[in-house]
């Protein structure tokens, strides 16, 4: 079966996690994708977090499924054409270097588009333009520069930022969107472009509801649905929510049966105000489905600890798996706190291909996230990762290059 992206080539010049991530969908889509790495090391993450000794590391290979590597000294002249070769073959460039590493290396954006003015220049950056453009940036700096830490926590502990890779993953998935809407403009221009996603700026659209609660705090002073309503105080900003859903729908995380021995159970619950007497008859309050003080919605909110304090008097005699099999019966939205381990275990994400196992020649079977994004029509299969340079013959025959030639450029260090 056809891919979506078939025919389309990536020169993926992305190292660590927030580019790697973006090329690997290009990649589930079906374009071709080139991983160019430094000879003799390669992306750093294939030696980073090894939990076997002298095999590429998870955070690699989970990164980097179904992409060709090629080794180029992109510093080396001879190299350097081998890399030119490559622009004048591909259809889009993927980097995320610190800012200036691709101008230094003699690729501008000027030269790219001499040698290929269809070529889109895709990058990821800290920061877009402005006091930081020159920052180096990982993961959480870009979480607490884009509003995700001062608005994740508690009010009376310090800013936090979370588990899910919201700046690198989230950075590299705009990135993506950004790409192929440039190859659909250049199916009517003919032209290239350069695409950039800021890591804050990635960041900050993650967190766009929180812009807007800054907003509604600078207008009313309060905030009706955050926990410090009504008895502690809002300040300038907007504060950390705790576990409150930042809907309109309040939410909180509550105790399970085993809570005191399973850090993780606990269920999300949510209030949602269709089903409130649906929820009142099954904790055993069923007289608050009438009850002015309990009845609607803006009469709950001074009382929603209480509320909440009575829910959770209920789900601690279920576990969370029982507590979400009663609760969907009368459609109370709420969601299990899930484990990596019961994630991992979890039969439905293997059958969706969510969760897949990959075979890899040195390292064994492993597990790893799917394409999260399903095409009816152009469906994923997850490939291993490849070894360093494990294709640059294969590449350098495709560009035309003679064994000759190629063992001519291997003695010289540029590939
Ligand atoms: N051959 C020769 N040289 C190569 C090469 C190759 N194939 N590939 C890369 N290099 C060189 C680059 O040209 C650069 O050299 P100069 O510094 O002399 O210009 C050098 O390798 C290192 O690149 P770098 O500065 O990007 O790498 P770093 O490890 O110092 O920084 C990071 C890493 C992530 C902080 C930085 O790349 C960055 O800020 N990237 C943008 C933001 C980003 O994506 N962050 C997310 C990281 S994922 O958690």
């Amino acid at each position: 079966m056809s891919k979506a992206l078939d025919g389309v080539r990536i020169l993926d010049f992305t190292h660590v996690q927030s580019g790697p991530t973006c090329t690997q969908l290009l990649a589930w889509f079906g374009a071709d994708v080139v991983k160019v790495e430094r000879a003799g090391a390669g992306d750093i993450t294939r030696e980073q977090l090894r939990d076997i000794p002298d095999v590429d590391s998870l955070y690699f290979t989970m990164l980097n499924h179904n992409k060709r590597s090629v080794t180029i000294d992109t510093k080396n002249p001879e190299g350097k054409q081998v890399l030119e070769a490559l622009i004048q073959k591909c259809d889009v460039l993927v980097e995320n270097f610190a800012p200036g590493a691709l101008d230094r290396m003699g690729f501008t954006w000027e030269r790219i588009q001499e040698l290929n003015p269809r070529m889109i220049v895709a990058s990821v950056k800290g920061f877009g333009p402005g006091p930081y453009e020159d920052c180096k940036v990982y993961e959480n700096v870009a979480q607490c520069a884009g509003g995700a830490a001062s608005t994740t926590g508690f009010d009376d502990g310090p800013p936090v930022v979370t588990g899910a890779q919201i700046g690198d993953s989230g950075t590299g998935l705009h990135l993506a969107l950004g790409i192929v809407t440039a190859l659909y403009q250049r199916t009517h221009t003919g032209r290239g472009q350069r695409v950039l996603a800021a890591m804050q700026d990635g960041v900050l659209n993650l967190c766009r509801v929180k812009l807007r609660d800054q907003q509604r705090l600078e207008r009313t002073g309060v905030m009706k649905e955050y926990p410090q309503y009504p008895n502690g105080e809002f300040g300038e900003a907007v504060p950390r929510a705790g576990n409150a859903s930042g809907g309109g729908q309040p939410g909180w995380i509550l105790k399970c049966k085993g809570w005191e021995t399973d850090p993780n159970a606990y269920i999300y619950f949510i209030t949602q105000a269709p089903v409130w007497a649906k929820i009142c008859n099954v904790i055993g309050k069923e007289e608050w489905a009438t009850d002015p003080d309990y009845a609607t919605p803006a009469a709950r909110l001074p009382h929603l600890k209480d509320i909440f304090a009575e829910i959770e008097r209920w789900t601690m005699t279920k576990t969370k798996f029982e507590a979400m099999q009663i609760l969907n019966k009368y459609d109370i939205p709420c969601g299990p706190i899930l484990s990596m381990k019961e994630i991992a275990e979890e039969p439905s994400l293997r059958k969706t291909g969510t969760i897949v196992e990959v075979d890899h020649p040195t390292r064994g079977k492993y597990l790893t996230v799917g394409n999260p994004i399903k095409l009816s029509d152009s469906p994923t299969e997850v490939t291993r990762s490849p070894l360093l340079g494990e294709h640059t013959d294969e590449v350098m025959a495709e560009l035309g290059y003679s064994p000759e030639q190629i063992s001519a450029l291997r003695t010289a260090g540029a590939i």
